[in-house]
């Protein structure tokens, strides 16, 4: 658990731009509307201290929209808890309650929104430094249909990199037609809980360009945040012999973090890409990519 906070300031750190979240967040926007209706739109704020905040005299805006806070039917979001915000009617999320209904629409091609504490200062924005459209989200063109855009690490700042579309495996909630959404209306997180608990790994090689003979070793660096065993992660690795587009399987079950693999069994070629994912315990895959190499024998 250690890394979380770590992972944070190493972003802010990098970045060195977006807001800080001071108390209340926004954690989740519905911008697409849901498979029922494109203009059910929805907001998630969330309370990711360890104190219950009032928002009597907070607003939430974007575009020409002025959303009144202190209109909730309860200003005080707990420690760890939700304020979900539906537009138009309750009927939007259809079998969660909302805590306020709002009226006014979140383009598609992207806004800002902003949260404003009672003196007016922005405490917390979303989708604040893209140029156009949403950091993560999706329409019906989407991979994942109406896909909601979620914030990854709710402590961390709103840059692109902190949110991703929910992944439409960890969801709840209904919408207005009893089809489920893909998002987490009141709940935490899918792309939280990913960051949470799936493991991540790093390629140490090959390199970009990297001409290989013989024996290549390839090494890697595995993590989960979880539980910290690394040695518990089950490593497969996979061979593309084309840049990537069709990738078959070199060696699977490995443990450790290295692996000898003799490359004159493969032809010669200039477009070899290798993959590793990491599994562990509960099923959470991660992987990493090497860039394009050589085999030359
Ligand atoms: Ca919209
Ligand atoms: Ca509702
Ligand atoms: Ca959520
Ligand atoms: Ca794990």
């Amino acid at each position: 658990m250690w890394r979380k906070p770590l992972l944070g300031i190493l972003i802010a750190t990098m970045v060195g731009l977006g807001v800080y979240a001071q108390g209340v967040i926004i954690n989740e926007v519905a911008w697409a509307g849901t498979a029922s209706n494109t203009s059910d739109e929805w907001i998630e704020l969330y309370n990711p201290t360890d104190s219950a905040v009032d928002l009597s005299g907070w607003s939430l805006t974007f575009g020409d929209v002025v959303i009144d806070l202190g209109e909730a039917a309860s200003t005080i979001v707990e420690s760890d808890g939700y304020l979900l915000l539906e537009r138009t009617d309750d009927n939007t999320v259809s079998d969660v309650p909302a805590d306020l209904i709002y009226t006014g629409s979140l383009s598609n091609s992207g806004m800002v929104l902003n949260l404003l504490d009672q003196t007016g200062a922005v405490v917390d924005t979303a989708n604040a430094g893209v140029e156009s459209g949403w950091a993560a989200g999706s329409a019906k063109e989407g991979e994942t249909q109406y896909a909601t855009m979620e914030r990854i690490d709710p402590t961390g700042p709103d840059v692109a990199s902190n949110w991703a579309s929910n992944n439409g495996l960890i969801t709840c909630g209904h919408d207005a037609a009893g089809e489920p959404i893909n998002g987490t209306p009141r709940a935490k997180n899918s792309a939280t809980i990913a960051w949470e608990t799936a493991p991540t790994v790093t390629l140490n090689g090959p390199f970009e360009g990297q001409a290989a003979s013989g024996s290549l070793v390839i090494a890697w660096q595995a993590q989960d945040p979880d539980s910290g065993e690394d040695d518990s992660l089950q490593v497969d690795i996979y061979i593309s012999a084309d840049g990537g587009d069709t990738f078959s399987l070199l060696v699977s079950g490995l443990v450790g973090d290295s692996y000898v693999w003799d490359t004159t069994a493969s032809a010669n070629g200039d477009q070899y890409v290798l993959k590793v994912t990491v599994k562990d315990a509960d099923g959470n895959i991660g992987e990493a990519m090497s860039p394009i190499f050589t085999i030359a024998n």
